[in-house]
């Protein structure tokens, strides 16, 4: 070391306490991860959010391809493609199905991607004991939980009486699929005197929604409430309640926490917003991945991230208030 260098070293020790760090290529040995979200909706862009934070505060990159619409046979040529880039070591997704993406992700591991599951999982989502073990952790909401709370909020707000109707996506999502579960269960074990009439699948379309709730309405004139499962269904429902003009009347409960369930809410029309939190299953899966790179490996199979529960008494409580997804540009 020469004398000018010895002198940098030593004042560097004398001011700051700091010893030069000796590389140890850290930097290179950093994931690269892909990011294959469910659709575009302000869910998963609020995730994408949580995924971006994560990966700036680790100096991670991502990429992130994201569905226009929902479905296996829309999801599954992105992927193929995010495989074939050929350098992605990890993937943070969510299974628009799951059974029919398990085939497609074997197929990303098979090619030396890791694969982490938010939101939705696939198989039963027991990556320990269950048919699919594969995915490093499964991040998400409790969503049978989830149901168990919108069926209790909505029999609370009709006063524990009357029909009611879910409204929902696809069939064999898991998230979906959860919350009805959740909801029938609760229905069927402790409220004998509501009954529920039946439950519709949009596609993922709000215009689908809110015609097939219509439908409902016309048909069953004295129907209670309706139960939207996600963003498309609950916001269809809800605009469909309000155009027969029965808002407040039919009450409506909403999972999702966007800002037009929070008007709806406002409004008198939604009873109940049921808030999950997006940002920190994409926050936390990048994590993930990144610990997993490092060789970390008592990482969970399974994380709940938890809801909050969003009621008229409670949407200006800033500790509450700040579930409420909010993306760029709304
Ligand atoms: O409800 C979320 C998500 O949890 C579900 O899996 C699919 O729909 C949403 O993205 C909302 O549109």
């Amino acid at each position: 070391m020469s004398r000018k260098l010895l002198l940098v070293v030593v004042s560097l020790v004398l001011v700051f306490g700091l010893l030069p760090v000796v590389s140890t290529g850290a930097q290179n040995d950093l994931p690269k991860i892909g990011f294959l979200p469910g659709v575009v909706d302000p869910f998963y862009q609020v995730m994408q959010l949580g995924v971006e934070a994560s990966a700036a505060a680790l100096g991670v990159e991502v990429v992130t391809q994201i569905p226009p619409t929902w479905g296996v046979e829309v999801q599954t040529p992105i992927l193929d493609a995010m495989i074939a880039r050929g350098d992605l070591d990890y993937l943070i997704i969510a299974p628009t199905d799951k059974d029919q993406m398990i085939g497609p992700l074997e197929t990303a591991l098979a090619a030396g991607i890791k694969v982490i599951t938010v939101d939705t999982f696939l198989g039963d989502g027991d990556y320990v004991n269950g048919p699919v073990t594969f995915p490093i952790s499964y991040i998400g909401s409790d969503n049978v939980e989830g149901g168990r709370i919108s069926a209790r909020g909505l029999a609370e707000a009709i006063g524990g009486e009357g029909k009611v109707y879910i409204n929902s996506t696809n069939p064999n999502v898991s998230s979906v699929e959860g919350r009805a579960i959740g909801f029938n269960e609760v229905m069927a074990n402790e409220y004998p005197d509501i009954e529920v009439i039946g439950l519709d699948f949009n596609l993922d379309s709000m215009d689908t929604a809110t015609q097939q709730t219509a439908a409902v309405l016309q048909r069953e004139p004295d129907l209670a409430g309706v139960f939207g499962t996600n963003v498309f269904s609950a916001q269809g429902a809800g605009t469909a309640v309000v155009n027969a003009g029965l808002g407040g009347e039919v009450q409506v409960v909403a999972y999702d926490a966007t800002q037009f369930a929070i008007e709806m809410l406002r409004a008198g029309t939604v009873s109940l917003v049921l808030a999950q939190k997006p940002f920190d299953m994409g926050y936390l899966a990048v994590q993930f991945a990144v610990a997993d790179a490092a060789g970390v490996t008592s990482l969970p199979k399974r994380v709940q991230t938890g809801f909050a529960i969003i009621t008229i008494d409670n949407v200006d409580d800033p500790e509450i208030a700040r579930f409420i997804y909010q993306v760029p540009g709304s």
